[in-house]
């Protein structure tokens, strides 16, 4: 994705005042590490040792190994003439090393993702935490989780509107459709590099401001619903991925509640696509045209929740004081 001189040079500046505090975790398959700090106020290194707080000085920066592309290598050199080791080994005919390949042709070899100031939320979203089933009833969600629901702040998805409203990403938008009830805004999401097209993810993100979760959703969405899978296949075709080659699915719970849907290549594979977030938009459709329009008002949908979450906490404090069945699947 292009990105402009001055929004790099911002980036570029934010980045170099981070001060590294914490390991929050670390997923060796997806090769990400996600790092707590501040941002200091000038960036002479020496200054600056404030704890992190949220809301204030705290950032999280995300560095993720970027995979191989093909398109990439394919066009440029790739001669190891300025390789530098750090470790290797000999044996017979073969070698293994570990280093610092120098081929241009795949740099950038990391990807930065800069959360600042980062919130409690932020923070506690990223920490290794444990992991808790929930089996979420249509009274549980009434109880607990409608009422966190709508305690959020809409500060929480202003990302959202800026893109619906495009003062951010507008010259990165696939797809609009501005009508207000049927209608959404299709980018790349942020997790993409929109280099690999095998990990090709975009987001759809609904113009209209009433659908926060899969919960919402009736027989009344359906236009909603069909279009956004129809312009889906067009967005993705721009980076010549085939409707047969494409995974679309809402998460619930998600992180933001304003409804959108994930796009993405069948090859990516993770976290967000485990049972217990994720659900498939053709399965969603199938169940609000073909069995029942309030099949998501009445459905018992489990899912996990990490201990840190917010939500978790409503949870967990419900189950303290209520009598009722347990919200956990019990053996
Ligand atoms: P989610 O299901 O609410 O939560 O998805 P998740 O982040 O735990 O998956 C929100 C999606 O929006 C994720 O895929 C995010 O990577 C993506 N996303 C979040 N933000 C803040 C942005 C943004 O500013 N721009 C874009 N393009 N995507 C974003």
């Amino acid at each position: 994705m292009d990105c402009n001189t001055a929004t790099l040079s911002e980036i570029e500046d934010l980045l170099r005042r981070f001060r590294f505090k914490e390991v929050l975790s670390d997923d060796t398959s997806s090769k990400t590490i996600w790092l707590l700090g501040t941002i200091a106020t000038t960036n002479v290194t020496s200054v600056d040792d404030e704890p992190p707080v949220p809301g204030q000085n705290a950032a999280i920066v995300v560095l993720e190994r970027l995979a191989f592309s093909p398109q990439t290598i394919a066009k440029a050199d790739c001669s190891l003439d300025s390789v530098l080791l750090a470790t290797g080994e000999r044996n017979d005919v073969y070698a293994w090393a570990t280093g610092d390949a120098r081929v241009a042709a795949l740099k950038p070899d990391v990807r930065i993702a800069l959360t600042y100031p980062a919130t409690q939320k932020h923070i506690d979203k990223h920490r290794r935490q444990q992991r808790k089933w929930v089996c979420e009833t249509p009274e549980l969600y009434a109880k607990v989780t409608k009422p966190f629901i709508d305690s959020q702040p809409a500060s929480r998805i202003q990302w959202v509107y800026n893109i619906l409203s495009k003062q951010v990403e507008s010259e990165h938008i696939l797809f609009e459709d501005p009508d207000p009830e049927r209608g959404f805004v299709i980018v790349p999401d942020l997790k993409w590099d929109a280099t690999n097209m095998d990990n090709m993810y975009l987001v759809a993100i609904v113009h209209r401001h009433d659908l926060r979760s899969l919960r919402d959703l009736t027989n009344s969405h359906l236009p909603l619903l069909y279009n956004l899978r129809s312009k889906a296949v067009v967005a993705a075709q721009k980076y010549g991925v085939s409707s047969d080659q494409l995974r679309l699915y809402i998460h619930y719970q998600p992180s933001y509640y304003h409804l959108h849907v994930h796009i993405t290549n069948v090859l990516l594979e993770g976290k967000g696509m485990l049972a217990g977030r994720a659900h498939l938009l053709d399965s969603v459709i199938d169940n609000i045209s073909n069995i029942a329009s309030d099949y998501y008002q009445r459905a018992t949908i489990p899912y996990v929740l990490g201990s840190s979450d917010e939500l978790w906490s409503h949870w967990a404090a419900h189950q303290n004081t209520s009598s009722d069945e347990p919200t956990t699947i019990s053996t």
